[in-house]
């Protein structure tokens, strides 16, 4: 495990990244207000692409937002050094992105009408699109090899800790009329419904020429194609991007071209033992 980490309550952030709020416990003071819109997810389950929906969303698809200003400021991750200050500063309604579990949110937004949005993905791809950023990017604990991280990953040995606990821990939230669960697979699979049943949570009317415009601007290649969301504005602090674009495959099921037969058998195993007792529909992969 990399020094470059800190445990907060027994979870891995990194030391670069994190608000110094968060290291000296100001952070529970962070008001969450009803007009949020909170987005949570463990890293490299399509955040960003929920962002980019949303961003497009709260404008009824005019693109000129996602164009212009990047996509860490219209919807600051919580625990990020300097975004927090943003977000305290800024006017509603407010986008907020979070990877921390459950238990490292602010009190406040237990007891707010914020709206939460909680996206997964299939842990297999979350984990081989992990290995593949931690090249190119500066935070992410860089393993030797695949089996290394793989190893890693298992043990919650990763920045944000365990996919199982995080993953059960946001689910806790289920049945409240503030959340909505979603995943990955469906948004690739139908992302025109998935979008709709976003506005639907929302309770934002577009029309259907507006959606057309969010289902454009927010696919693959133009995001992989918006300087605003791709990271290359952003400067070698961060990334480095020689090693691969930010957007890499976006696709689903590439863990088949990476696991082996032995991992993805240790995968099954552990993942019926740690999230037994949850409805299988919860997770929509095979
Ligand atoms: S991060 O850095 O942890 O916040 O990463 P995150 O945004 O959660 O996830 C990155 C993966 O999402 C893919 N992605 C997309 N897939 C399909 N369509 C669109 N529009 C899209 N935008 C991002 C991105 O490519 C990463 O997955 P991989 O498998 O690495 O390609």
């Amino acid at each position: 495990m990399s020094e470059d980490y800190i445990w907060l309550e027994g979870v891995p952030l990194s030391r670069k990244y994190l608000t110094s709020k968060y290291q000296t416990g100001e952070w529970r003071n962070f008001m969450f207000k009803e007009d949020d819109i909170l987005t949570v997810s463990y890293p490299k389950s399509g955040t960003h692409w929920m962002i980019e929906i949303l961003s497009l969303i709260q404008n009824k698809g005019d693109p000129k937002w996602v164009q212009s200003v990047p996509i860490w400021d219209r919807s600051p991750w919580l625990e990020a050094r300097r975004l927090y200050e943003a977000l305290e500063a800024k006017e509603g309604p407010r986008l907020i992105t979070s990877h921390l579990p459950i238990q490292l949110l602010p009190k406040s937004l237990f007891t707010s009408k914020a709206k939460i949005i909680h996206l997964i993905r299939d842990p297999r791809d979350v984990l081989v699109s992990g290995y593949f950023f931690s090249k190119i990017c500066f935070y992410f604990h860089q393993s030797a090899s695949l089996q290394a991280h793989f190893e890693c990953f298992m043990q919650g040995n990763v920045l944000y800790g365990s996919w199982f606990e995080h993953t059960r821990g946001w689910m806790s939230m289920k049945g409240k009329e503030n959340y909505l669960l979603l995943s990955y697979e469906e948004l690739k699979r139908d992302t025109r419904s998935t979008i709709e049943k976003i506005c639907q949570f929302l309770g934002k009317n577009l029309e259907p020429e507006e959606i057309n415009s969010v289902l454009k601007h927010s696919s693959f290649q133009a995001m992989r194609d918006n300087k605003m969301t791709n990271y290359t504005i952003l400067d070698d602090a961060y990334f480095n991007l020689n090693n691969g674009p930010f957007l890499r495959k976006g696709i689903s099921g590439d863990w088949r071209n990476h696991l082996t037969v032995a991992q993805a058998e240790a995968f099954d195993r552990a993942f019926q033992e740690k999230m037994a007792g949850l409805p299988p529909e919860l997770f929509p992969w095979e």
